[in-house]
């Protein structure tokens, strides 16, 4: 076998470079290897079954793929080792690799996730989405803020493998082409591969000259340049409706194509086909198939049945304002052909049910996504035990009341492939050790290691594994970002998309009550460094004002001797699926902060505790599930609990949250007010930090200082105990031990067995 693809690379390096692959470089090795990998994968046939899924998605934050598919194919270690012989490192070869740009956080890296287990299972399979060519954006600090800039991800030689099939999509008047490129997932532990089919139009536009603006009424070329274009203006909006329904469109084409080829006719689609609807932004589907299906013989009730039965929708936030509405002047204008269907299913709805709640059209003409799947698709779930609860009982209850049979609960997971083998090989090497590789395709089975947990020996190792991520992380970030790190320091991690219900600004805030303290003669008993990783979509002005806050926090501390030995701040610059793959091994307290309710599940939570993180948390999403599993002496969990803070939204009560009341307290001011202080108005711009201050005491809408003081005594006592290594080492062994519930293997069984019904 090693002869083989010896021989396999030898070949192709002579064919492309004329060289052997000991005097290629590092970049024409990764070109070699990615031709390599790609052969082998799309050699590969699809998964048999009677029923086949697409996974339909706006994002797919793939990460990279060689390390992933190397692993798939079962060839990792041999082209490792046939590399060192060859006096070469797999490692330098894959940091040659561009990530692709196709996510923004969560959602999007949950569709890779799931692609990953889906094809591990052997199960038929495929995602549909966009070949975004500039991604979400690239970010780039200047002058203590975010500043976008196009992130061209695309090379000439990338994963992407023509699919050789267009689709035509009309646009009312226009018709664009929709042209069909694949990316091949081969499953670990079978010979077979699905794919990822990412639609695109024909002639993609140049990157923007400036920053990440550009003709956004230029759709023929545009349309696939960016993930969610600034919809702070109408034309952005549009823009979005045009991508969603360009995705929908092509992809049910697709799907319809792939059925006849299958030899089955389209009456047969729902015996045949399962689409899930990744949050709302792939709902269009539900109306277009309709048409494409009456458009080929079926009678309206016919088509609407069929589509009933193949469509299900993951619901992934509760925030109202993430809950996509669109006029209906706007699909009018995009397509069309979708407006009197969608007037029918509001009809047919209504019939079922006149109250005017679950409408899909209400009274503005304004079309609510999630109705419309919620009515005409078989499943509705929510992605944490709690969030699916709170759905069923407060934002979704009227439905919940119609169609309680829809409803079910499917806590998210993470493929601990990526999350664990890949991203941390000495760990693996560790739990291989002591409880064989049997884990992998039994996650279930890393409960085993709970037999070490009063083993001296095995908690040392565990701790000098940590140890040496932690030095690995400081090289790489050195190297990258210039910044030196203390790796005996206590390293507190929150790496997520900023949001303020995600309360970075609460961390924030305790990053000051430290700088204080430390100020007035308190050094705490460990050295911490507390690293973010956050990208703020561009047209959100407080989390840009967040960012700002904590770039100026890490100047302040860095540059002050008296601090800086016990105290560091440091935001990763353009944080991405590549700088958690190095973090997560390397973190020791995972800061899963969220206001309790907002948080559907998380899934960075996952990918720490089974690093051997100690999750400190509110009690949201699934940090309930995690907290159930390791238990208290495992876990550090604070802050007020969903219900109360849903009744203190709660305008009957007469109790609504009041920011003020809370600034008050002798503990929080002085935190709150440092924002106005001479050392950070010397350094930060003073309006954005005066206009954070002022939201902070007076709307504070996500309740950072409903918790604030709760959240810096446990994350002080948290950081007290780690100083107890053998005990802290305890926890990390049982948050790993822990983590099998958490692969995303389970979860897909899950919906296997409860809503696609594949094979
Ligand atoms: C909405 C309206 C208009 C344009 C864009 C959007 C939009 C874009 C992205 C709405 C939501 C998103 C992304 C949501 C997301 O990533 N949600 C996360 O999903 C994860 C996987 O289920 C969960 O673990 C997280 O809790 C959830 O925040």
């Amino acid at each position: 076998m090693t002869m083989d693809l010896r021989e396999h690379l030898e070949q192709i390096t002579h064919e492309r470079f004329g060289l052997a692959p000991d005097r290629c470089g590092s970049r024409q090795l990764y070109e070699a290897l990615l031709t390599l990998t790609s052969r082998l994968a799309a050699e590969r046939p699809a998964p048999a079954g009677g029923r086949k899924l697409y996974y339909f998605s706006a994002e797919f934050l793939m990460g990279k793929l060689l390390d992933n598919n190397l692993l798939a194919l079962g060839i990792r270690e041999q082209v490792r080792d046939l590399l060192s012989e060859m006096g070469q490192d797999l490692n330098a070869v894959e940091d040659q690799e561009p990530e692709p740009s196709l996510g923004n956080g969560g959602l999007g890296r949950l569709a890779a996730c799931f692609l990953d287990s889906i094809a591990a299972l052997g199960l038929p399979g495929d995602g549909v989405g966009l070949n975004y060519h500039y991604g979400l954006f690239h970010q780039k600090f200047v002058d203590n803020k975010q500043a976008e800039l196009p992130d061209p991800w695309l090379e000439k030689e990338s994963w992407l493998i023509p699919a050789g099939k267009t689709f035509p999509v009309s646009f009312g008047e226009r018709e664009l082409k929709a042209v069909l490129w694949d990316v091949a997932i081969p499953g670990a532990y079978n010979d077979k591969a699905n794919r990822l089919h990412l639609f695109d139009v024909e002639e993609p536009g140049d990157a923007p000259e400036k920053g990440i603006d550009f003709d956004k009424t230029d759709i023929a070329h545009h349309l696939t340049s960016f993930l969610y274009p600034d919809d702070g203006d109408e034309e952005g909006r549009l823009l979005r409706v045009y991508q969603q329904y360009f995705m929908v469109s092509a992809g049910a084409q697709l799907i319809l194509q792939e059925l006849e080829e299958r030899g089955y006719g389209p009456r047969e689609l729902a015996d045949r086909v399962i689409m899930q609807i990744n949050d709302t932004h792939p709902s269009m589907v539900i109306p277009e198939m309709i048409r494409l299906l009456t458009a080929r013989g079926l009678t309206m009730d016919e088509a609407v049945e069929q589509v009933r039965r193949a469509c299900a929708y993951t619901n992934h936030t509760i925030l109202a304002e993430a809950l996509e509405k669109w006029p209906l002047a706007f699909i009018e204008k995009v397509a069309p052909q979708l407006v009197p269907i969608i007037r029918e299913l509001d009809k047919r709805a209504r019939k079922v049910c006149p109250d005017p709640q679950v409408a899909i059209l209400d009274e503005k003409n304004v079309v609510h996504m999630a109705h419309m799947d919620i009515h005409y698709g078989c499943s509705v779930n929510g992605v944490a035990a709690l969030h699916t609860e709170i759905l069923k009982k407060a934002e979704l209850k009227p439905f919940y009341e119609l169609y309680p049979e829809k409803f079910n609960n499917k806590t998210n997971g993470v493929t601990l492939r990526r999350w664990l083998e890949a991203c941390n090989p000495a760990l693996t090497e560790l739990i291989d050790k002591h409880i064989g590789p049997g884990w992998r395709q039994e996650p279930g089975k890393l409960e085993d290691l709970l037999a070490y947990s009063n083993d001296g020996e095995v908690l040392k190792e565990l701790l000098a594994v940590k140890r040496s991520a932690k030095e690995r992380f400081c090289g790489m970030l050195e190297e990258a970002q210039g910044i030196r790190l203390n790796p005996d320091s206590i390293f507190d991690v929150q790496i997520k998309r900023l949001h303020e219900y995600k309360r970075q600004q609460m961390n924030a805030l305790y990053v000051i009550a430290k700088y204080l303290d430390i100020k007035a003669g308190n050094t705490p008993e460990s050295p911490v460094t507390v690293i973010f990783g956050a990208k703020a979509a561009p047209a959100y002005v407080m989390a840009k004002h967040i960012i700002h806050l904590i770039l100026c926090l890490q100047k302040l501390v860095e540059s002050d001797p008296e601090v800086s030995p016990w105290l560091r701040v440091v935001m990763l610059e353009n944080y991405n699926v590549t700088w958690a793959e190095r973090l997560i091994p390397a973190a020791d307290v995972s800061e899963q902060i969220s206001l309790a309710s907002k948080e559907a599940s998380g899934t960075g939570n996952m990918k720490l505790m089974a690093n051997g993180a100690v999750t400190l948390g509110t009690l949201d999403g699934a940090n309930v599930e995690i907290a159930q599993l390791v238990g208290p002496e495992n876990i550090f969990t604070f802050g007020k609990h969903s219900g109360r803070v849903i009744h203190l939204y709660d305008d009957k009560g007469g109790e609504r949250y009041r920011a003020l009341d809370y600034y008050h307290s002798p503990g929080v001011e002085p935190l709150v007010d440092f924002l106005l202080s001479p050392e950070l108005l010397s350094i930060g711009d003073p309006m954005s930090l005066t206009a954070l201050w002022r939201d902070m005491k007076g709307k504070d809408w996500f309740m950072a200082l409903l918790d604030v003081e709760e959240y810096i005594a446990v994350k002080d006592q948290a950081f007290r105990q780690y100083a107890g290594r053998e005990a802290w080492a305890r926890k990390m062994l049982v948050n790993i031990a822990k983590a099998g519930y958490f692969s995303s293997d389970r979860t897909i069984e899950q919906y296997n067995e409860d809503v696609w019904h594949l094979s």
